[in-house]
């Protein structure tokens, strides 16, 4: 199967363009070629989508909200199917995979929500016989660069608000997961969304985003991945003047307090940390622990740990799936040796799974290291695979700073049954997500999402507050008074 460009609702020809293999990590078996497309493509998309923006942003927006309705019923009828391509791409586990779907529904119903809201606001004027509102205006046209780890969530809480206010887009899916762009694409396809408003171009390398962040008529830019990526864009997209919407890394922790439910922070711990094979950006890689509660922390998570089981997605008895390539079992190896080298003690797992068909995916054994020191390397950086480090703390103070302590800043969790510390955390923990009581993943839709410091520039994805980086606010003044009345002169 070759995976082409889907610009201005046709599918594009296959030309001369050149291919690369999307492969299933859960098996290293080649699913599809995707195009990487060149300037003139990305050019192409840029053009469709500034024609179809000008005849979009007229459409009202309850209307507009129509096909958000519509694609969210395909969405639900297509569940199963979409769950299934995602795994065999992606590699999470199928219960991941039909949550993360879901996610996507929830997305277009959410956002479609909005068609009969996108509230303004009016307000009194100064004058007399004098209007004045404020309203959200569409932009244009919008580029959006998703990642691999969440295919479609990610890109509905892009692709959605985007087009709800009246915009029309251009997006680069990552290239190891452009099977579900291309399913996404098909039911844009089937819902007759209007062509040009979604378009989808395929690349590899930075070629894609080059281009469309130094387009003058890109208005927005909207991007999830790595901080280093993420610095790149808002360097080059800063020196064009783009607005520039991005969410980075983590190097979330969970603090477990000397009052905590120790039984409920291990379930906590091994979701957060080994779900999704450690590879959300709000996975747990860090443990605080209080130094009264540590021994037994350890040995629960060693136990618990246990009871993983791993191998390919697909099959339902399986809780933890691949990581996504070869390279990046290599970063977790590289990572796992860091923590040797700087003296951490390896509690469990560690190493590359080969027994039997594993040999044959990208599977690394879930890892836990304890005694590791705050500010080392592997307490610092993210590692993005299925690795804990335990850090012993002596107060809630303590424990704060030492969350608070990386250059990250997207989520953070506490684990207690006393209120008052609880209230202090949620002050004084600087992440843009906050759990009581739980782990650090599973941010719901309709909450806004991101983070602060390196994890991203004051912009939010999902909820209300991803409308920001899609409209643009207009202030409207109407004077009805039949006179010039002159503002700003001082009258009294
Ligand atoms: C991500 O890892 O980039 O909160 C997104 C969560 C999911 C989304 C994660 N709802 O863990």
């Amino acid at each position: 199967m070759k995976l082409n460009n889907y610009i201005n609702g046709v599918w594009q020809e296959e030309g001369g363009a050149e291919y690369t293999a999307v492969l299933n990590p859960a098996n290293g078996k080649e699913l599809a070629q995707v195009r990487l497309s060149t300037k003139e493509d990305v050019n192409s998309a840029v053009e469709a989508a500034k024609v179809a923006q000008k005849k979009w942003a007229l459409v009202p927006a309850p209307k507009r909200a129509d096909y958000l309705y519509a694609i969210a019923n395909l969405m639900i009828e297509k569940k199963e199917h979409l769950s299934q391509v995602l795994t065999a791409e992606m590699g999470k586990v199928i219960e991941e995979a039909r949550g993360e779907v879901q996610e996507g529904i929830d997305m277009a119903f959410y956002m479609a929500g909005e068609g009969r809201r996108l509230f303004g606001q009016t307000v009194p004027s100064e004058l007399e016989n004098k209007f004045a509102m404020s309203v959200r205006a569409p932009i244009g046209v919008v580029g959006l660069i998703t990642p691999w780890n969440f295919p479609i969530a990610i890109a509905t809480w892009k692709s959605f608000p985007a087009i709800v206010a009246g915009n029309t887009f251009l997006w680069k899916p990552a290239t190891e997961t452009p099977m579900m762009a291309y399913e996404l694409a098909k039911i844009f396809e089937e819902v007759e969304l209007p062509k040009g408003v979604a378009n989808i171009v395929f690349g590899a390398g930075s070629t894609v985003g080059t281009t469309m962040i130094e387009h003058p008529d890109v208005k927005v830019i909207s991007f999830t991945g790595s901080t280093d990526t993420g610095r790149g864009i808002a360097e080059l997209g800063g020196r064009h003047l783009k607005k520039i919407s991005l969410e980075m890394g983590g190097k979330n922790a969970i603090i477990v307090m000397d009052d905590a439910d120790v039984d409920l922070a291990v379930e906590g711990i091994l979701w957060s940390a080994f779900g999704t094979a450690g590879q959300r950006c709000t996975a747990c890689s860090r443990v605080i622990v209080h130094k009264s509660v540590k021994a037994e922390l350890e040995q629960k998570l060693v136990e618990s740990m246990k009871s993983l089981t791993i191998g390919d997605g697909a099959d339902e008895s399986n809780k933890i799936g691949p990581v996504i390539n070869k390279g990046s079992l290599d970063k977790i190896e590289s990572y796992v040796q860091i923590g040797k080298d700087e003296g951490a003690t390896l509690l469990a797992g560690g190493s590359i799974l080969t027994d039997g068909d594993l040999a044959n995916g990208n599977y690394y054994a879930p890892t836990l290291f304890t005694d590791v020191k705050w500010d080392s390397r592997l307490a610092q950086e993210e590692i993005f695979g299925p690795v804990i480090s335990l850090i012993e703390v002596e107060s809630l103070e303590e424990a704060i700073e030492v969350n608070n302590s990386v250059e990250f800043g997207l989520s953070s969790a506490i684990f207690s049954r006393d209120v008052n510390r609880i209230f202090r955390a949620q002050r004084d923990l600087d992440t843009g997500i906050v759990y009581v009581n739980a782990g650090t993943t599973g941010a719901e839709i309709h909450l806004p999402f991101g983070g602060t410091k390196g994890t991203g520039n004051g912009h939010r994805d999902s909820g209300v507050a991803a409308l920001d980086v899609y409209t643009e606010w207009k202030a409207i003044y109407v004077d009805y008074s039949g006179t010039l009345q002159r503002a700003q002169i001082d009258n009294n």
